[in-house]
């Protein structure tokens, strides 16, 4: 019976120390949470939403470069993607990228715009035509480039061209030989539900 009181008291001492000690520890916890330690946690979720925010960025940005169909080339400012598209779905790319349909002003920004194609995957050596992004879609017979709004002022037709042949109201570049029409690297209006390739500017 002793035994029996002894051992009863045994466990309420060890349970009550084992009480004891977990209420100290957790007093000991809530006071060695003071302003530094708030502050190194506060630290640390910050570093943790900032990796967070980073991870969904580099989410994004492998979505934005895995398509499988878009073979970017870039030189300079280009993006050359490696698939053809009307006139207008181009535009839509384009944007989508965060560009904007090639504009050329000037013959050394067209040499610039060949010489990226010629360099990349969708330069042929026998006919290479891609959309730039200017039309007279808004008012026929006056192009104007669709990302600024500007009337087009330096220009280099093919012969004879544009000639309206039909319904053509969007611009492509380029080496071709049409029957009744050949493109030395020049300018042609174009069905704009052609599809072609096509470049893109930043
Ligand atoms: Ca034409």
């Amino acid at each position: 019976m002793k035994k029996a009181i002894a051992l009863i008291v045994l466990i309420f001492a060890v349970s009550s120390s084992m009480q004891y000690r977990f209420e100290e520890s957790e007093e000991l916890s809530e006071e060695s949470v003071n302003q530094s330690q708030r502050d190194e946690r506060q630290q640390i979720f910050s570093i943790i939403r900032n990796d967070y925010n980073k991870a969904l960025q580099i989410q994004v940005e492998v979505q934005t470069t895995n398509e499988p169909e878009v073979v970017p080339f870039s030189n300079n400012s280009y993006v050359i993607p490696y698939f053809t598209a009307n006139w207008h779905k181009s535009v839509e790319y384009c944007n989508y990228l965060g560009l904007r349909l090639a504009m050329i002003d000037s013959r050394e920004k067209e040499a610039g715009l060949y010489a990226a194609v010629k360099a990349s995957d969708v330069y042929s050596s026998g006919s290479t035509l891609v959309w730039v992004g200017a039309s007279d879609l808004a008012d026929e017979g006056n192009f104007h480039w669709h990302g600024t709004g500007r009337r087009v002022a330096y220009s280099n037709w093919a012969r004879r061209q544009p000639d309206n042949a039909g319904a053509e109201h969007c611009v492509e570049v380029g080496l071709h030989e049409y029957p009744s029409l050949s493109m030395q690297w020049q300018w042609n209006d174009r069905d704009c539900k052609a599809n072609r390739y096509f470049v893109c500017e930043g």
